[in-house]
């Protein structure tokens, strides 16, 4: 599975944040501490996690939520966006047209696999591939990537003694319109590796050169990819293993704050275990929702779900009041809920103010801004709200104080109405 603890312990926060019942500074932080868990564990580089955290709190503590969400749908969205963010900002792409692509790396990266693995998402898409073997060090490295050209039908270019002559050879004979390079690892990059990649490049001419970095390096992501640009060049990066370590997250943070864009992720060890690398669809993936909009609906759901069952008890604050609103098109209305308290049912919707079932949407917006300038005090004990403090008020959400006072006497009438 790919990155499934980090995963795991996303899902869990979310539905942490899902069931929360105040959103102050507290539960915020207690949220914070928990996704700051998952990214550490993940190897992600502290400064990463710090400014996420940062982020985090500041929009949820600091910041209004956008019209249309709550504050909980806020949270849920912001945490989201944050980790889609820090996994990379934007979608890797290789585009479908002829092309030549040096695959570089240290040892056993996944460079031949890749290779193959590239070699195949071509030839899927409809264009004809051949690889190159320009690895002389390893022995057994030309037959090894033939062996995975066999296996996806692909023709693999060998011929000559050196890397150059092999690349040279293969320009000079082959037909295909994606010419993909395997190159030789070294223990660390070196000047000697530098230098023969530096040589592959003048000769290839390459359109891209990627550089193959294994997950489980985690944040030392960064310093290779850099490293290998400054010394050698690089269009883009492909993290490959994900599969097989925990420290994937850190690998992918660490890769999409380098100067380099990850363009695939490895999944896995066969010839189609390779994807184009899109943050987001990923992140979705990872919490198991389609996109984030389905989280939302949950969220909604949740919370119209836990306002009925504390108005149910008794509970009826200016805070269920704005629960209410914000979700009383997806739950019908709060007659609906009314209907669910034993024996007061039938009859109680006539009972209700006059125009409260169609409550118009600009109004709802207007009392949720309203509601929005109450201090918690007010909101957890409206009784106290008096002149005074509804002039300030209206003047605090920018409506007037008929809105304030309207609001106060729907509220009014609801709670003596349940209780
Ligand atoms: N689980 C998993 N294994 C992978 C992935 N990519 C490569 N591997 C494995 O990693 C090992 C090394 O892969 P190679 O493709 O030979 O690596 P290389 O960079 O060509 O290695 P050298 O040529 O020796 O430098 C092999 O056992 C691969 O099967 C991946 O995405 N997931
Ligand atoms: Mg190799």
């Amino acid at each position: 599975m790919v990155l499934d603890k980090f995963g795991s312990g996303l899902k869990d926060t979310l539905k942490k944040i899902v069931g929360l019942g105040v959103i102050d500074k507290e539960a915020v932080e207690g949220i914070v501490r928990d996704i700051q868990r998952t990214l550490i564990q993940s190897d992600v580089d502290v400064h990463l996690v710090f400014e996420l955290s940062q982020n985090i709190k500041n929009k949820i503590l600091k910041e209004k939520p956008p019209a249309g969400l709550t504050l909980k749908e806020y949270f849920i969205k912001t945490l989201y966006d944050e980790i889609v963010n820090l996994l990379g900002r934007e979608k890797g792409k290789l585009e479908l047209k002829p092309q030549k692509i040096l695959l570089i790396g240290l040892f056993g990266s996944g460079k031949t696999t890749t290779c193959g693995k590239l070699a195949l998402w071509f030839k899927k898409r409809g264009l004809s591939p051949a690889m190159v073997a320009c690895d002389t060090h390893r022995p057994a490295a030309k037959e090894q990537l033939k062996q995975i050209g066999e296996k996806i039908g692909v023709y693999v270019y060998d011929e000559g003694k050196t890397p150059e002559d092999i690349a040279k050879n293969a320009l000079k004979k082959a037909k295909e319109s994606i010419l993909i390079f395997d190159s030789a690892g070294r223990d660390a990059l070196d000047s000697e590796l530098a230098n023969e990649l530096k040589n592959l490049g003048k000769i290839i001419q390459p359109d891209e050169v990627l550089l193959v970095i294994p997950a489980d390096i985690g944040q030392a992501a960064r310093k290779q990819a850099d490293e290998f640009d400054r010394l050698v060049g690089i269009t883009g990066l492909v993290v490959t293993k994900l599969d097989g370590t925990a420290k994937g997250g850190g690998a992918l943070a660490a890769s999409s704050v380098s100067g380099s864009k990850v363009k695939f992720i490895g999944v896995g060890e066969r010839p189609d275990d390779i994807e184009e690398y899109d943050p987001q669809r990923f992140v979705s993936r990872l919490i198991g929702y389609g996109d984030i909009h389905g989280l939302l609906e949950k969220a909604k759901e949740a919370g119209a779900e836990k306002t009925a069952k504390k108005i149910l008890e008794g509970e009826f604050t200016m805070n269920e009041f704005y629960e209410q609103l914000g979700s009383l098109q997806k739950m019908g209305s709060l007659s609906k809920i009314m209907d669910m308290i034993p024996g007061m049912s039938s009859g109680l919707a006539k009972k209700l103010p006059a125009n409260f079932l169609d409550v118009q949407e600009d109004k709802m917006k207007r009392w949720k801004y309203v509601i929005d300038s109450m201090t918690p005090e007010e909101r957890e004990n409206p009784d106290i709200i008096k002149q005074s403090r509804i002039e300030r008020i209206a003047r605090g959400s920018g409506t007037k104080q008929a809105d304030v006072r309207e609001l106060l006497k729907t509220y009014k009438q609801i709670k003596k109405m349940i209780s």
